[in-house]
């Protein structure tokens, strides 16, 4: 019996989990202690992606230069910055006062 009841919940499972992930709209990435939390994440198209400052006084930014983003658009804590992915691809971004002093970069990968 057992060995019949897990596929079964596996498969219901990874069902469920398949419909969650289509009808997430928004993932949220944090900006906190010099760090992108997760600093990489994979996103189906039209998904929009939303980075949170949870910091206590650091501001970030979160700027996708391959993308033609200005910089200098630093956002500071409990604000947030989206941005929605349309086309597939891969997708790197720094934070510009910190990429290089604390590596605080992050990819977002966008999957058909
Ligand atoms: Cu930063």
């Amino acid at each position: 019996m057992r060995r019949i009841m897990l596929p079964a919940l596996l498969a219901t499972g990874l069902l469920a989990a398949a419909h969650a992930a289509t009808a997430e709209e928004v993932v949220v990435v944090a900006a906190e202690k010099y760090a992108f939390v997760p600093a990489e994440i994979t996103i189906r198209p039209g998904t929009r992606v939303r980075w949170e400052n949870r910091d206590r006084r650091q501001y970030h930014s979160v700027y996708f230069k391959q993308l033609g983003d200005q910089p200098g658009d630093y956002f500071f804590p409990g604000e947030t910055r989206e941005r929605v992915f349309d086309k597939a691809g891969s997708f790197p971004y720094i934070c510009e006062p910190h990429w290089k002093t604390h590596g605080m970069t992050g990819v977002v990968h966008v999957v058909e």
